[in-house]
């Protein structure tokens, strides 16, 4: 683990802490046993008061996060379809080149790359470090769909590695979902893109935004793997150190509310969208120290509600299940409090998920058709940012949910 001294994007020691949320296990370690013991470490937000990015006290080593990885991007029907509207935006958008090269970076079980196929993207290529995702090509062989994937974190080294020094043909669209926030060395990562990149090449990046995670309260989005908690300005400034700049960016609703940036080295226009960004963050107090001191309260007072409001099901004897035992999920068990007891078990659609245990709280993960089994009065929607498509895979249910977050709702 390393302590962080220095903010990662503008080098300055001017670091505020407005968060604390205890010690608690790696949100993704799921335990095999309902009792193993497991290592903790402290969740400490810090703001840098010099360029405002948001950042984690601590950093534990990638390996132990990434190399083997339970998260399956492809199991949310949301989130491919968000992969395929992509594809077909881009196309539209941006015809650079006639054959395009498009590389993904973390790419999971290849779900944006499967649709980038699907809508007639054929030159593709993913970098996936996570062993149990990245070892084999995404498809298969002989129906003519296997995408290459490098089983390999990125970064310049590997960039060169794999493009190679003669900079050949390089990548039309590179893109990065959910993982810029993941990366302790953000500089060799955007050095790596920069290789890897065209003359006109984009780089597309999409993170949860901090803007949202802050009047939302989607405090249980901060975890061990999330380093970073992006605002415009720091990125802003992350790719001029790099002669690189962002020329347009967007909201998306996906996880909870997104940003969508596309940078470059070649000169592209600058879209009002930049402007409009950073002006809006200026006057939504993003800039100020205060915002952050007032959310660390909030974070409290939801978390608290939380706490009271499974601890009153619990001694009035309900049955309580989970649905989604998401990263985010597990932590705000953990930052809450919860008891074991009071949450029967977790329903997850993940197979990597099922029959493991919840790290801190021990609690089962189980498929689906444990619903309909023990028959819950009340589900608390652990992956809030799915409500719309988990409700609808519980048609049948007409108990209660609970819903942890923007403040603690029962329906
Ligand atoms: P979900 C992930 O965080 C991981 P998590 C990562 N760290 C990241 O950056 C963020 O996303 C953005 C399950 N589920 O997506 C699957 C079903 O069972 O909110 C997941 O375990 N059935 C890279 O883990 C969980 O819910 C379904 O139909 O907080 C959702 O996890 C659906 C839709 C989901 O992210």
């Amino acid at each position: 683990m390393r302590q962080l001294t220095h903010c990662r994007i503008c080098g300055s020691d001017r670091l505020y802490q407005y968060l604390d949320l205890g010690e608690v296990p790696l949100a993704n370690s799921l335990r095999v046993s309902q009792d193993q013991e497991e290592e903790k470490y402290p969740i400490e937000v810090m703001l840098c008061e010099n360029c405002y990015l948001s950042q984690l006290s601590v950093v534990v080593e990638p390996e132990v996060l990434f190399s083997n990885y339970p998260y399956h991007s492809s199991v949310s029907q949301t989130f491919k379809d968000h992969c395929r509207k992509m594809a077909e935006d881009l196309r539209e958008a941006y015809p650079i080149h006639e054959f395009p090269l498009v590389v993904d970076i973390a790419s999971n079980d290849g779900c944006l790359l499967k649709e980038f196929q699907k809508v007639g993207y054929k030159r593709l290529l993913g970098f996936e470090p996570a062993k149990n995702l990245g070892s084999h090509p995404y498809g298969s062989v002989e129906d003519g769909t296997a995408i290459p994937v490098v089983n390999d974190f990125f970064g310049y080294n590997t960039s060169k590695r794999i493009r190679g020094d003669d900079k050949g043909q390089g990548a039309t669209f590179i893109i990065a979902q959910n993982v810029f926030a993941h990366v302790d060395d953000i500089n060799d990562f955007v050095e790596g893109v920069k290789w890897f990149l065209d003359d006109e090449g984009i780089f597309i990046a999409e993170m949860p935004y901090l803007g949202n995670l802050i009047e939302k309260h989607q405090f249980d989005t901060i975890y061990h793997e999330h380093l970073s908690y992006m605002l415009l300005r720091p990125l802003m400034h992350l790719f001029e150190n790099h002669g690189m700049s962002i020329f347009k960016v967007e909201e998306h609703p996906i996880h909870g509310g997104s940003i969508r940036i596309y940078a470059s080295k070649y000169d592209y226009d600058r879209h009002w969208s930049v402007d409009k960004m950073l002006d809006e963050e200026s006057s939504r107090g993003l800039y100020d120290v205060e915002t952050y001191d007032k959310f660390a309260k909030d974070v409290h007072r939801v978390s608290e509600q939380f706490k009271l409001c499974l601890e009153n099901l619990y001694h009035s004897g309900r049955k309580v299940m989970a649905y989604g035992a998401s990263a985010k999920g597990i932590s705000l068990l953990n930052y809450a409090g919860i008891k074991r007891e009071y949450i029967h078990s977790i329903v997850d659609d993940t197979p990597d998920k099922q029959e493991k245990y919840t790290p801190g709280t021990g609690i089962p993960i189980v498929p689906f058709e444990k619903f309909e089994y023990e028959h819950p009065e009340f589900i608390v929607l652990l992956a809030w940012n799915f409500q719309k498509e988990l409700m609808a895979k519980c048609w049948w249910y007409s108990g209660y949910w609970v819903v942890p977050i923007p403040e603690v709702s029962v329906f």
